[in-house]
């Protein structure tokens, strides 16, 4: 069955220089990418994204990793991608949570570490499971922004809102 599933390069990883890498690794995967863009994180949407963590003792070095305030890079590349298994499939290619047990091949057996503080530095999130990526799609991502319609939409009429527009 056809899914979405959203993926994170993390700060670390962009400051390995690994996106190229990891999204090599991924396109082993045959999925379809249908959003991509650079965010900058702030600690209102590290902390929407990782709430399910919330009462661990690491949560607030998690929310400072994704922020990119561990590697001096204050940014993330968010993806979604697209097709059959696809959480299962970027779950299986990501590796396990903890980099030293996930599978050496793996992009977190490769390119992951442990700090001495004691953050799994794993340089790639993966939603885990249809849930959580519907609830990280949404949140990462406005409907417009993915070439696919993934979910129901509405129509909401703004305004006086004040849009950047180029000049
Ligand atoms: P996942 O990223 O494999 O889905 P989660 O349990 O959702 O794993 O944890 C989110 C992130 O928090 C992990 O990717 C990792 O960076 C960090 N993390 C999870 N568990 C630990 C831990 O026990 N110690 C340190 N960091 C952790
Ligand atoms: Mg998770």
């Amino acid at each position: 069955m056809s899914q979405a599933v959203l993926i994170l390069i993390k700060p670390d990883g962009l400051k390995k220089s690994l996106t190229g890498n990891i999204l090599t690794r991924l396109s082993e995967t045959k999925l379809e990418i249908v959003a991509a863009k650079m965010v900058r994180v702030s600690k209102e949407l590290a902390e929407e994204h990782y709430k399910h963590l919330k009462d661990k003792p690491f949560f607030g070095e998690i929310i400072k990793y994704l922020q990119g305030e561990l590697h001096d890079r204050k940014k993330v590349m968010a993806l979604v991608y697209w097709g059959k298994d696809a959480i299962k499939k970027c779950r299986e290619l990501a590796g396990a949570t903890n980099p030293e047990e996930a599978e050496s091949t793996s992009i977190r057996g490769s390119y992951g570490r442990i700090t001495t503080t004691g953050v799994y530095e794993n340089v790639i999130h993966v939603s885990s499971n249809e849930p959580e990526a519907e609830r990280e799609i949404k949140l990462w991502f406005n409907p417009d922004e993915i070439i696919v319609d993934l979910y129901a939409t509405k129509d909401l009429v703004l305004k006086e809102i004040t849009n950047k527009v180029w000049r």
